[in-house]
This record gives structure tokens, sequence and C-alpha cells, in this order.
């Protein structure tokens, strides 16, 4: 059948269902020509290995992976659209936000395949207004667009649609809601499209990370997507020190894959290491191609992908480097001026006696030089909410083990850490991990796969 006698079937027979009822099960839409399959599991098992055994599973920290049944040859996905509860900052000066995402996270679950797949996404839209959604940089055929009124028709509220796409291209791509407002809520994920055979050279550990940005009033859980001042910026839906470290050993390659979908453009900066750009959004950079940085620009709807030999042992920072996206609350209308009353500062070392508390919110008077307000710009960082409201207890997880005590005071916004670890630490550390056995651990198919070798 041709692309063009598919889509208007397909538009028409969408069109006659969706007049009919608003909340049709796939399973009886008519028009849906291919067999419908025991719908996969909403709640997230261990999201399932690429298939071939050489392919290195890409790690969405605080995110995880979709899984997929297999209907013959197809990879059979469930994709839900619907509000989620977003703890981006806990603790009592944290934030959960409500956002409209996937499966119960946003951005939503990671989908990864191989060149050569057929995929098959049953997308059912659980949101109280229609959508539609659109995969960012396939060459696909146009009903599997996700344009509304182009390629297809709104989904209504309750509505299905099946997404069809043959897996031709590699790289990292993304699918979003092409509904403006509802993209700046949250409704977008990453879609690995793997190689057959890896690329070269090979990389061990392989990251991604969504870049995100949201205006929230205090008091408020409702993002204003209307605004363009932002003061809750995160990565993959978590601020700093929220955000999950990546943990790489000693040695390895490691490649990392951004993915921007914001209104602002963000020059992501890594500490310690020389890295190559090496994919955009549209896959792989020849390699005669990649330019050296250690900060790479992700514009609006754009991947970037860079890989570096993790030979420099270290907890590196990996942020965002516009000074506002390091920082948490940061806007013109929000308070209190809150420091702890711990802030301590020295010229040396932390020890372990030096952890701050959370137990006050003051600035102390020794902290403040005395000729301070003579001094022009005074204060700056001095009165920011942040830093140094450590909460090392709130955020502890076996990826941070062994970090300094009170590190987390100084973690804010789009900030993270490559924790490039010797072999005992890596070894300690991931067997920390394995043993906390967190349901949906989106380091799980790393951790069985480093298990197996
Ligand atoms: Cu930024």
């Amino acid at each position: 059948m041709s692309n063009r006698r598919a889509f208007l079937q397909r538009t028409l027979s969408i069109a006659a269902a969706l007049a009919g009822s608003r909340a049709l099960p796939a399973q009886q839409m008519p028009g849906m020509t291919m067999p419908m399959p025991e719908l996969a599991p909403k709640s997230r098992p261990t999201p399932p290995l690429p298939q071939a055994s050489n392919i290195v599973p890409v790690i969405t920290p605080d995110v995880g992976d979709l899984p997929y049944i297999l209907d013959g040859q197809t990879k059979v996905f469930r994709l839900i659209a619907e509000p989620v509860k977003q703890p981006i900052l806990p603790g009592p000066m944290g934030k959960t936000l409500d956002l409209w995402g996937f499966n119960g996270t946003s951005p939503g679950p990671t989908i990864q395949v191989t060149e050569g797949d057929h995929v098959r996404i049953l997308f059912e839209n659980h949101l109280p207004e229609p959508t539609s959604m659109h995969w960012h940089g396939f060459e696909d055929s146009i009903p599997n667009d996700g344009m509304p009124g182009i390629s297809q028709l709104l989904i209504p509220p309750g509505g299905t649609y099946t997404y069809e796409f043959h897996i031709h291209q590699t790289g990292t791509f993304f699918y979003h809601s092409h509904m403006a407002m509802q993209e700046m809520a949250g409704m977008l994920g990453g879609f690995i499209m793997h190689p057959k055979a890896p690329h070269t050279p090979h990389c061990d550990k392989d990251f991604l990370i969504h870049l995100q940005e949201y205006f929230v009033l205090p008091t408020n859980t409702t993002p204003n997507t209307m605004n363009m001042e932002f003061n809750w910026l995160l990565l993959n839906g978590k601020a700093g020190p929220a955000t999950t470290p990546l943990i790489v050993r000693q040695g390895d390659r490691v490649r990392i894959r951004f993915v921007n979908l914001g209104m602002d453009h963000h020059p992501m900066h890594l500490h310690g290491n020389t890295f190559h750009t090496t994919g955009t959004e549209a896959g792989r950079i020849p390699p005669t191609a990649w330019w050296p940085g250690n900060t790479v620009l992700v514009g609006v709807a754009q991947a970037r992908d860079i890989e570096f030999n993790a030979t420099n042992p270290g907890d590196w920072m990996l942020h965002c480097h516009l000074p506002h996206h390091m920082m948490n609350q940061m806007s013109s209308n929000v308070g209190p001026m809150t420091r702890t009353a711990d802030d301590r500062t020295s010229d040396g070392p932390l020890t372990a006696q030096q952890e701050p508390s959370v137990s006050t919110m003051k600035m102390l008077p020794s902290s403040i030089a005395p000729n301070a307000n003579s001094v022009p710009n005074f204060p700056q960082d001095a009165f920011m909410e942040t830093p140094a409201m450590a909460m090392d207890s709130l955020v502890d997880r076996p990826e941070n083990h062994g970090l300094r005590p009170g590190w987390s005071a100084y973690m804010m916004g789009m900030m993270n850490l490559v924790r490039v670890l010797p072999p005992p630490l890596y070894d300690e550390i991931t067997t920390r991990m394995r043993q906390a056995a967190r349901p949906n651990d989106p380091y799980a198919p790393l951790l069985q796969r480093e298990e197996r070798a």
C-alpha cells in the first residue's frame, strides 16, 4: 500500500473513530490494521537490554527506560501521556512539581531501539486535553510525524494513536508533544537509535541528560509555561544536588548525550576533561569533523553527543555555565534571602567535622567582611538562597558515596557530577548500587551487563 493510501485510510478511520467516541480502547479503534498485542505493563519492570550484546545500554539517570514487548519481530512500546508528580528536590526546602509527562515521569522514559528494528508505539492520551506526539529527527512516513492538523488529527483525551517506525537512522533522537505549552509542561523524552555495530572507538559508558527549565512561584507546584524567566533548572527532572552522578570507572571511554527541549540554549561544561563533540540531533558526526572542547552549546531542539577518555580521576562538575542556571530558586521575585548558619569558610579542605547543617537559615555576621557594605557589587552569592544549604542526608544514595561532607551545599540547578573513580572505589560504589536493589533503577541495565562480563 502506498504511503498516501495508508495515510488516507488511517486518517479517515481514525477520524471516524474519534467522531464516534472520545475514549475507545486501542483494540477497538477501527483502522488500526496492525494486530494489537497485549499491552505492555504500565509499571516499569527492569528495562530490557538492547538485543545485541555488543551494545552498551544508554543510562538516563533519574529517569530510566520504557520497556517493550515483542510482537513477532516488532518492538512494541506503550507510551502514556499523563499528569505526573515530579519530585525535583527533597526535604523541607524541596519541591515537587505538577508536570505533564509519560508513564509516571517527566522527562518520559527513554526508548532504546537498534538500527533495523521495526517499532510500534501504542500511544494513549490520559491528559485532559488533546495532544499529538512528534518524533524529532525521524526520517519516516508522514502519518507518523505527529504534526496535528497536518499529518494527523489531534488525539483527544482518552484517545489512542499508533505510530510505526522502521529504524534506519542511528543517534540521539527524542519525542515530544507538538503542542508548545504541553512541551513546556514537561512532555518530552529520549529516543536512542543504537547502530547495529557499535561506533569506534568503543564507549564503555553512555548517558542521556535532558536539559529543562521551569518557572514556579514559591508555594506553587505548577509551572507558568508562558513565563520566560526560569527559577528551577533541571537535569533529567532533578535540580542539584538531587541529580544522580554519572558513575564511571577510570579508563572508561564515556559518551554523554544532551537533549534540550526548553526555551534557552545551555552551554554544558565539564571540568577536568577535554571531550570531542561526536554527534548532533542528526546522528553521528564523521570523526574528521569532531571538535574538541570542554563546553558544548546545546541549542533549543538540539542534541549534542560528547565523548572523552576518562583517565583523570576525580569528582568532576558537569553543569550549564549560564550563571542563573547554576542556582535554585533564581528569580527576582523569589525570597527569602537564606543561608545556613553553619556557613563556615576556611582556606583549607573540609574535614568530616565541618559538615554544614540545615538547622538554621541565616547568614552569620562572621561570614561577611567588615567593609562588605562599602564594596561595589556586594552582596552577590552571600544572599542567594543557595549555596550552603547542605542536604547530604536528604540526597544520600550509593552514587554519592565518599563525597566530602557538605558537598550538596554547592550543587544547584543544572549541576551534576561525573565521578571518574579508581577501580577499587568504582567497585565499591557499584556494589552498593547493586545491593540497594532499587526498583526501576536507571543504572540496572549497566550493572547487569557488568555483572555478566
Ligand atoms: Cu543553562
